[in-house]
């Protein structure tokens, strides 16, 4: 493999002689991680390449291909960079939307799936909530509980992110019923009624949420979802509440006084919310909320907006429901982003998926049902995740990979307001926590062609927003992958100049 891509790499590589920013000592860094990482991208043909354009209209006599950007060979993407089915090799910083926490085909994931002892895991794949398997609570400890926010003993798998979302709310609305019932046993009436759709056991209750949040497909998840219309055009979605989340000026340091009235605006309305839907007899029963709105934009709020999301929540005897589906695993230097924050307590759910590999969410004791079956499904998440995630999280920590993040993403974000200060007509707002980083274009056509540009000269980036770019790379990203970045960026952004 490492012979068959360092000739691969000698035949084109697009980003040599251009790495201004480059460090031979951080260089060895990724090599330690990927011994078989390429040294940079490669670029031979348009992209989608005539490989995938022909795979692309196969697939579209099947299904809807509009989202597809280009087919993947996935046995010879590796670490940082995706290799295309046209031989083209991307530095990845998009990672399947936030999705790869240590690069692809890594040595240790694909060690731990030919070892003995994990076979029957990857073969047999159980109903978890009836037939789990002997080594499921070491799995769960191990891949999960040891990375929980303190005081979130309870952890549910489930199979995405929606459902994850979805599941939590039920938790919510499981555990206010239950106060509301006051020890009263479920009546006969509510068990009639719930199979009908009705009140009393279909009650009338709502879960507050923020505009441009986005936490799902699912009706659930898409009733506290306010971001990209053709996730919720021509749905029943519940009619639920939604507050305003802060819209702040970057550098949050330079603005705090203009940051901090927007950020009272908005827990302001939090408590109009709650007491307007009181009134229409519909009650929020919890508060779901992203670290860092990340589909409607990466909007980013302060520490001060979060201590008084939480304070609300507690003053209204309701559980905060942090979504890390997208912010969590690593990639803001933190485990999960809401450490940054300085909370006086954990969120009451913590909801998770992506780089975690498998959906779930962590949450405290009140919020555990008392019955079987009510938090449930078939495959209730796959536990041959859990031997992933195990090794993901092992290396975190033998790796100090959040330190790697935090210096990687420092040196990042620095490069982007250079490349900004340059082109401030083109580029605004670069802000980001780690590598979690990203900067806004002055419209989306400019941006959708910069990101064309830039996959043109070996680099995968997304969007998010209006016009944002967005970075969600593995965790294994380093100074040198980001230098091979900047050229690139720096290169596409002086055509638009001209
Ligand atoms: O178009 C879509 O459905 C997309 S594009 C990116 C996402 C969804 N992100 C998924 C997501 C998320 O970012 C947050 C904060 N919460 C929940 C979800 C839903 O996760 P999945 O996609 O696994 O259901």
């Amino acid at each position: 493999m490492a012979a068959l891509w360092s000739t691969i790499s000698r035949v084109c590589t697009v980003t040599q002689g251009l790495r201004r920013y480059g460090s031979p000592a951080v260089a060895k860094m990724v090599m330690k991680s990927d011994p078989f990482e390429p040294d940079g991208p490669i670029v031979n043909t348009e992209i989608p390449g005539p490989m995938s354009r022909q795979l692309i209209a196969e697939l579209d006599t099947i299904q809807n291909t509009k989202a597809v950007h280009f087919f993947v060979d996935y046995e010879r993407s590796q670490g940082n960079y995706l290799a295309d089915v046209d031989g083209n090799v991307l530095l990845d910083l998009y990672t399947q939307i936030a999705s790869v926490p240590i690069g692809y085909n890594h040595p240790r994931l694909l060690n731990a799936l030919t070892k003995e002892e994990n076979r029957a895991t990857f073969v047999n794949r159980p109903a978890l909530g009836v037939y789990p398997p002997r080594d499921f609570n070491a799995r769960l400890k191990n891949a999960l509980l040891s990375v929980a926010p303190p005081g979130l003993n309870q952890v549910q798998t489930m199979a995405c992110g929606a459902c994850s979302v979805e599941h939590s709310q039920k938790a919510m609305f499981i555990a206010y019923q239950r106060r509301r019932r006051n020890g009263r046993p479920i009546s006969k009436e509510e068990i009639q009624t719930c199979l009908e759709g009705k009140e009393p056991g279909c009650p009338n209750l709502s879960v507050l949420s923020f505009k441009n949040g986005l936490h799902g497909r699912t009706m659930g998840a898409l009733g506290v979802t306010h971001a990209k219309w053709p996730l919720k055009l021509d749905f029943p979605v519940p009619d639920w509440p939604y507050a305003s989340f802060p819209t702040l000026k970057y550098p949050l340091d330079q603005f705090i006084r203009e940051n901090r009235i927007e950020e009272n605006r908005c827990l302001e309305e939090v408590r109009e919310r709650i007491h307007a839907w009181d009134k229409r007899s519909c009650p929020v029963v919890g508060i779901i909320v992203e670290p860092i709105q990340s589909e409607g934009g990466d909007n980013h709020a302060t520490s001060y907006f979060f201590q008084g999301l939480q304070d609300i929540a507690k003053e209204y005897e309701i559980p905060l429901m942090m979504d890390e589906v997208q912010t969590g695993c690593g990639s803001t230097g933190k485990f999960w982003a809401h450490e940054h924050w300085n909370l006086k307590d954990s969120p009451d759910i913590v909801c998770f998926s992506k780089k975690m590999l498998t959906g779930g969410f962590f949450f405290k004791d009140h919020l555990r049902p008392e019955e079987g079956h009510r938090i449930f499904n078939t495959w209730l998440g796959d536990p041959s995740k859990l031997i992933f995630l195990e090794e993901v999280v092992n290396l975190i920590k033998e790796e100090g990979l959040l330190e790697r993040v935090e210096d990687t993403g420092s040196y990042l974000l620095s490069g982007l307001c250079d490349i900004q200060e340059k082109y401030p007509g083109l580029l605004s707002r670069a802000r980001g926590v780690g590598t979690y980083c990203s900067v806004d274009v002055k419209d989306a056509e400019t941006r959708d062609t910069i990101l064309y540009r830039l996959r043109h000269k070996g680099v995968n980036l997304g969007s998010c927003g209006i016009s944002t770019i967005r970075f969600r790379p593995t965790l294994l990203l380093c100074r040198y992958h980001v230098d091979i970045f900047l050229d690139a960026f720096d290169s596409v952004i002086a055509e638009f100049d001209r």
